[in-house]
């Protein structure tokens, strides 16, 4: 078992149970056109760190480790989309409405695929979830146990929202959760920043943060 230099100690990284879940790196949210830019978000911010995370993606291939990927996207009926969703706000364009890329935030529209940089291997776990967090409405849950996962490294956006309710979901669950601090955004600095400050408080309330050469680091060692 080796270490991670990490806040608010050091990670207990075990190789035989670590996988890395990079939440929901797709065009909808991180190219113009997207559900991340009809809500009024600069959504530069977030495009900016593809390559940090492709730098993590390629270390956990490189080490033979599980990646998982996730998608927030509903289907094309939106039976899976609670209307409180859709209807909430003044967005441009609401879940399901016609834009640039397809359908906002359908599955199978080019709007709701993973940037090409970030695409899945074959092999590696995609899973599409209608809510902000990875566990709610899918099989994640018994995919994590089959493969006797029981640490989870945390990459993507947004991190107050989607990155931050599934670390939430995971801590419950009993994993030991950590947040690669700059493979995940928000269009919103200050609430990333508050976000990892709250969730390695009081001892790693929800879990623990660390950059990415520091996660890499320990995996290589
Ligand atoms: N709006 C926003 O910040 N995020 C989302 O709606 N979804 C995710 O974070 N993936």
């Amino acid at each position: 078992m080796t270490g991670i230099a990490a806040a608010p100690f050091a990670f207990p990284l075990d190789r035989d149970r670590v996988a890395l879940i990079v939440i929901d790196m797709q065009r909808d949210f991180i190219e113009a056109g997207g559900f991340g830019a009809s809500l009024g978000n600069d959504v530069s911010l977030l495009s900016a760190i593809v390559p940090t995370v492709r730098r993590l993606l390629d270390g956990f291939r490189a080490a033979g480790l599980p990646v998982i990927h996730t998608r927030e996207c509903h289907r094309p009926d939106l039976s899976d989309c609670p209307p409180a969703k859709r209807l909430r706000g003044a967005p441009s364009l609401r879940i399901g409405d016609p834009g640039p890329m397809g359908r906002i935030l359908i599955a199978g529209e080019p709007g709701a695929d993973i940037v090409p940089d970030l695409a899945p291997l074959s092999g590696e776990i995609v899973i599409d979830k209608p809510g902000k967090g990875a566990f709610y409405g899918t099989d994640l849950g018994l995919r994590l146990v089959d493969l006797g996962i029981s640490q989870l490294i945390f990459a993507g956006v947004t991190t107050e929202v989607c990155v931050q309710t599934s670390m939430r979901e995971a801590n419950d669950r009993g994993f030991d959760c950590l947040i690669a601090t700059d493979a995940t955004e928000s269009y919103f600095p200050a609430f990333k920043a508050a976000t990892i400050a709250m969730m390695t408080a009081q001892g790693g309330i929800v879990g623990w943060a660390a950059p990415t050469d520091a996660i890499l680091e320990a995996l290589h060692d």
